[in-house]
């Protein structure tokens, strides 16, 4: 029997017929053209030829009219990978009038092709040792043009801070004065220094960088010098290339993915794909351990609805659920292999004061991120780190942040509130 992806798409026009739009579609990627092709109607062709699933018509908050189509591909076409399957539903399409790509299903024989998370929430816990509460993670600020202890010291205070990660700018790339070759080791030694303080493991993600060729040398490189963790910027190498990473048997640490670039592909209603397709499914399908991306709350906003879609995407069972309700024929995708779940990491502008609401929303499973709200903490970037632990503290124990800062002993969260107000 035949297998099938299928792509969801919302294309707006005010005077199209969808159906003729959809069928051209469905032609157009398998197997014809917009001319009618002889060749494109013998009866051999038709295992090969895309099939119109539904289309549902409306108009959106601003009375302007779209379809939301669905299209299934026969697997026949495409071999099993991302590049392949997303050239094939929106190579040429996603430059052809107003669409945008909002949803992917996908064969369990696709599926059966990626092995998703090598750690998964579960296993990034599990490094760390902590289990009952969301973990923070803080990112590296003013790295560029400083040098080796410069940088070893505000890692030291950071993790003194008690952070559960720390990150690198996923601006910082191989340079001369902190290449990975000495920045590792430097930080990897400055976080054993902060253990014998604080008793807390810590996770050092390492930006991957450079030349694509020669990414997986480096992260094994990395992993002999004693990091425990990368960073990667996925959208600038390709969906592939972070597959290639986290099924690459001697990369033994989680990888965290940074957003980097994905602005240019999810805002518009009208074109690219949605946030919760490429920062979520397609993520977690490669293999994404933990996944950053703005939030509803901080300095780069996303919409509630999107946040919790990409969540969603990243932690639910069934990575086949639908995205978006309105395209479910009877509101139940069918059962996927099971992969491992991604850690969200809503990030960007993040304090200690909208800590309560990342928890509201997102649960224990998420990872509290930032870096002014820590670097720019006004007793410093130790106490940064000590004002979001309490905050999660009180967060989890019900405690309004401001009554839990009167508290003695939660200057550091006072203090936070103090500079940044608390968001309700
Ligand atoms: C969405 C990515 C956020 C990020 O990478 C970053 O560096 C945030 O920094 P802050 O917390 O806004 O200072």
């Amino acid at each position: 029997m035949s297998s099938y992806c299928t792509a969801t798409y919302r294309c707006y026009d005010e005077q199209a017929d969808f159906h003729k739009k959809a069928t051209g579609i469905a032609v157009g990627l398998t197997v014809g053209s917009w001319t009618d092709l002889p060749e494109a109607n013998k009866i051999s062709m038709r295992p090969y030829l895309g099939q119109v699933i539904d289309i549902k018509e409306s108009r959106d908050d601003e009375e302007e009219r779209y379809a939301d189509i669905r299209i299934a591909y026969p697997d026949v076409n495409f071999s099993r990978d991302l590049p392949a399957l997303l050239v094939t539903v929106f190579g040429k399409l996603s430059m052809d009038g107003r669409i945008k790509l909002i949803d992917l299903h996908f064969s369990d024989d696709f599926l059966g092709s990626f092995t998703g998370p090598k750690f998964g929430i579960q296993g990034v816990r599990e490094q760390l040792g902590v289990h009952d509460r969301p973990l923070l993670m803080s990112i590296f600020k003013s790295v560029i043009g400083h040098d080796l202890p410069a940088l070893s010291e505000q890692f030291y205070k950071q993790a003194l801070g008690g952070v559960d990660l720390i990150k690198d700018d996923e601006i910082l790339f191989e340079n001369p004065l902190t290449p990975l070759e000495k920045r590792v080791p430097a930080c990897m030694e400055a976080a054993r220094q902060a253990e014998e303080s604080t008793g807390q493991k810590l996770l050092y993600a390492v930006n991957l960088t450079g030349p694509a060729s020669r990414l997986a040398e480096q992260a094994v490189r990395a992993i002999s010098l004693g990091a425990n963790a990368l960073l990667f910027n996925v959208l600038a190498y390709g969906f592939d290339t972070l597959q290639e990473l986290s099924a690459h048997p001697d990369i033994t640490v989680p990888i965290a993915a940074h957003p980097a670039l994905a602005g240019a592909l999810y805002p518009s209603p009208h074109h690219g794909m949605s946030a919760s397709l490429l920062l979520g499914k397609l993520m977690r399908l490669a293999g994404a351990d933990l996944v950053l991306f703005p939030s509803p709350y901080g300095s780069v906003v996303m919409p509630k609805e999107e946040n919790m879609a990409i969540r969603h995407a990243l932690i639910t069972d069934n990575i086949n659920d639908y995205l978006y309700s309105v395209n479910t024929p009877d509101s139940k995708a069918s059962a996927s292999m099971p992969l491992r779940q991604s850690f969200p990491v809503p990030s960007a502008g993040i304090h200690p004061g909208l800590v309560p609401l990342i928890l509201r929303d997102f649960g224990t499973e998420v990872v509290v991120n930032a870096g002014g709200g820590i670097h720019g903490h006004p007793m410093g970037t130790e106490a940064g780190g000590r004002a979001f632990r309490q905050a999660i503290q009180a967060a989890m124990s019900g405690t309004s942040l401001r009554e839990y800062a009167s508290i003695s002993g939660h200057e550091e969260l006072q203090a936070a509130i103090e500079a940044w107000g608390v968001k309700e």
